[in-house]
């Protein structure tokens, strides 16, 4: 599968990241393939993270993540699940590798600057959720 669903986070752009995190991005050998600024309402929020329903952090994360705008992207590379999780790093910025997007630009476990899709099958959702087909086609 060569796309993925990520998304910068309200604190990088707040913090005038969101530049930055896109240059890394395209460094690190994506293409942007779908990009948009919008800013998500309880409802959509807690659809995207319904996984995450039960988890203690769930309304904090809800709340964190209808503070402010966001900027969801479709990204292609070979292999760009796992392939993005790798240059994003790990979901807690502290151990995250070095010269990792969480590691230059994450402030904790939850503000932590971008989310990427953990699977194939959760991109193909993730995708569908912020673009249209007709938006995806029309590249
Ligand atoms: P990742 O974003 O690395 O896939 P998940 O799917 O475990 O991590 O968590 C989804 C989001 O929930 C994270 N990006 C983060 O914002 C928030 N989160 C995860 N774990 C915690 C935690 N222990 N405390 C607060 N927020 C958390």
């Amino acid at each position: 599968m060569k796309h993925t669903l990520a998304i910068i986070k309200p604190d990088a752009v707040a913090a005038g990241r969101a530049g930055a995190v896109l240059a890394h991005l395209e460094e690190a050998g994506f293409r942007i393939r779908a990009l948009r600024m919008t800013r998500l309402n309880p409802d959509q929020a807690e659809a995207f993270y319904a996984v995450h329903r039960e988890r203690p952090f769930f309304q904090s994360l809800v709340s964190f993540m209808t503070s402010g705008p966001v900027v969801p992207m479709v990204l292609e590379a070979e292999n760009a699940v796992p392939r993005l999780r790798e240059v994003i790093g790990a979901t807690d910025p502290a151990e995250a590798a070095e010269g990792t997007i969480r590691a230059l630009y994450a402030e904790s476990k939850e503000r932590n600057a971008i989310h990427a899709s953990d699977s194939d099958e959760n991109a193909r959702t993730e995708i569908a959720f912020f673009f249209s087909r007709a938006e995806l086609l029309a590249l």
